[in-house]
């Protein structure tokens, strides 16, 4: 069908021209500062720009790396703290240049959090924001309703996904939930925090955020029931989204849906009322719309793809740690006790309480309890805090036997592994908020070394961030643009042990070890695909590390 996408083979994906692995934006100056040398060596330096040696050290033998197959030496420049640009040398060999200084972040965040803006479906990207990247409006036709055509839609807005052009309600409210608790744990990282994106009058990141809010609204009901998706029948080609014509469809109510709508518009409700209180109200109605639905009824309804339908189903068995969610924030927002009592009941269902991804989203109804400023049960606040406390010391552990610091298990990294890992930092970030302590800083800091070249194949894993970085993510206008240089911004998924696409099965070798399960490849969605899911823990975890 298209020149690149179907024809670049595997001799087209290039290795990293370095040798020592590196965050490629850098380090905080009061930071900890490992470089990772997969070779033998006693000694090495680190040399600024004009190449003079500014530090030595003698690096540290860790062993053999299960999850990379490394053999691995560390060095440490902790002690080294002037700000400026650098590269680490050893034997010859050389790692990506990285900065140290308070801003080396800085852009990273920004990126990451503009990429939204280069998502947001229902408008053109106009020049002064989307710089080379507009294009015109997309998907702004009619849907209807998948189980009754003669039902039309106006579900325009929002964020498209992924590399995929869907918009789904659950994976929006877990990005939505991520980026607003960035927004109201960090202040000092999001306040001023300028994205260059139409003007609105709220914080940026509001505005971004908003944006979505505004789409999710248009996917309630009357009786306050929420459609699980809008998408269009199949998958598109790999064209600009303004040329996806086919048809629109919006599909049932779910129970997963619901109930993230009644948690991520209470959770708004509290934050945009400073800003805008009739968007306050607004968001709080719908909340409880949302909730009166779920309680009219109780039977959980979830989803599979209907014959003839292939985008994503976002299916969940269960939508417990949702609805908890939902009560969480419910009570939070309202003083209500029957929302907390309801609460109370839902939090021993068995989900993780530190779930904060899309389909387990209990990590973010205790973060909640905790924060909210209401009665609260000591005992079961006692022990959502023993959560975090018990996850973020395994976290540690994990991280502690890893040559990269990653805080995986070799079997974890799986189908957007990069999101386990910023979510791995979420939770050492909140953990930390939590105790008042910062036993978990450099460990959650180390989540995003990882993602930012710190890993056995050299890779900066966003978007326009780093010498070495990947640059071909299945994500539609990024190919169909015909623009080189991809959007800055984008977190691919990243390695995945059990590569889910003809292209990984391609060029992913029986026995590769899990870390290097990777391709930088426009093609490989179980490899190189981006979401919106994926960019908002990164953007959670930025902030804490800018921001705390
Ligand atoms: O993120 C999802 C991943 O965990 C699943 O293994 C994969 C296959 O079902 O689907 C992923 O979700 C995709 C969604 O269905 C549609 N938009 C893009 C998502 C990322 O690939
Ligand atoms: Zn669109």
């Amino acid at each position: 069908m298209n020149r690149k996408y179907f024809e670049r083979e595997a001799a087209h994906i290039k290795t990293t021209p370095f040798g020592i692995f590196v965050d490629q934006a850098g380090y905080l100056p009061k930071s900890r500062k490992i470089a990772v040398l997969p070779f033998e060596a006693e000694s090495f330096e680190l040399a600024d720009e004009s190449g003079s040696v500014r530090y030595t050290g003698k690096t540290s033998y860790f062993g053999k790396d299960e999850a990379s197959g490394d053999d691995i030496r560390l060095a440490d420049f902790s002690g080294f703290r002037e700000p400026g640009k650098y590269r680490v040398r050893a034997e010859g060999q050389l790692s990506a240049q990285f900065g140290i200084s308070e801003s080396v972040y800085d852009s990273v965040l920004r990126d990451t959090m503009r990429a939204f803006y280069y998502l947001r479906c229902g408008c053109a990207l106009e020049e002064k924001y989307a710089l080379q990247y507009v294009h015109p409006a997309c998907h702004t036709s009619e849907a209807v309703l998948w189980d009754d055509h003669s039902v039309r839609l106006e579900v325009t807005g929002g964020w498209h996904d992924a590399g995929d052009y869907g918009r789904y309600v659950t994976a929006g409210a877990c990005a939505v939930g991520h980026l607003l608790y960035a927004y109201k744990l960090f202040p000092k990282a999001f306040e001023k925090l300028s994205l260059n994106i139409p003007e609105t009058g709220l914080p940026d990141l509001l505005a971004e955020v908003k944006y979505e809010l505004d789409w999710m609204l248009k996917m309630q009901r009357e009786d306050g029931g929420v459609y699980h998706k809008v998408t269009t029948a199949q998958h598109a080609p790999f064209v600009m989204p303004e040329e996806d014509k086919a048809q629109l469809f919006v599909f049932k109510v779910t129970t997963m849906a619901t109930a993230d709508m009644a948690a991520a518009a209470a959770l708004a409700s509290g934050i945009y009322r400073p800003f805008d209180a009739a968007f306050a109200d607004k968001l709080a109605e719908a909340s409880e719309r949302a909730l009166g639905w779920l309680e009219a009824n109780p039977e959980f309804i979830g989803f599979e793809n209907p014959p003839g339908c292939n985008t994503g189903p976002y299916g969940q068995r269960d939508a417990n740690s949702n609805i908890f969610w939902a009560y969480a924030e419910a009570y939070s927002l309202t003083g209500d006790e029957r929302r907390h009592k309801a609460m109370l009941e839902m939090k021993d269902k068995g989900f993780p309480l530190t779930g904060l991804g899309y389909g387990e989203l209990g990590g973010l109804g205790t973060l909640c309890y905790l924060l909210c400023e209401r009665d609260k049960d000591e005992e079961t606040a006692s022990a959502f805090r023993q959560a975090f406390a018990d996850r973020a010391a395994r976290l540690r552990s994990m991280a502690d036997s890893c040559g990269y610091g990653v805080a995986m298990e070799p079997y974890e990294y799986c189908w957007g592994s990069n999101m386990n890992t910023m979510k791995n930092g979420m939770v050492l970030a909140i953990d930390d908020l939590l105790s008042g302590s910062s036993r978990n800083r450099s460990y959650a800091e180390g989540q995003l070394h990882y993602l930012l070249g710190e890993n056995a194949l050299g890779i900066s894993y966003v978007t326009g961030t780093g010498e070495f970085r990947c640059n071909y993510p299945h994500l539609r206008p990024a190919f169909a643009d015909g623009i080189e240089e991809c959007m800055p911004g984008m977190v691919s998924g990243g390695p995945n042990r059990r590569p889910g696409d003809p292209f990984a099965y391609e060029v992913i070798r029986e026995g590769t070890p899990p870390m290097r399960c990777y391709a930088d490849d426009t093609s490989s969605y179980s490899l190189n695909e981006i979401t919106i899911y994926w960019n908002s823990p990164t953007v959670f975890l930025l902030g804490y590390i800018i921001g705390e």
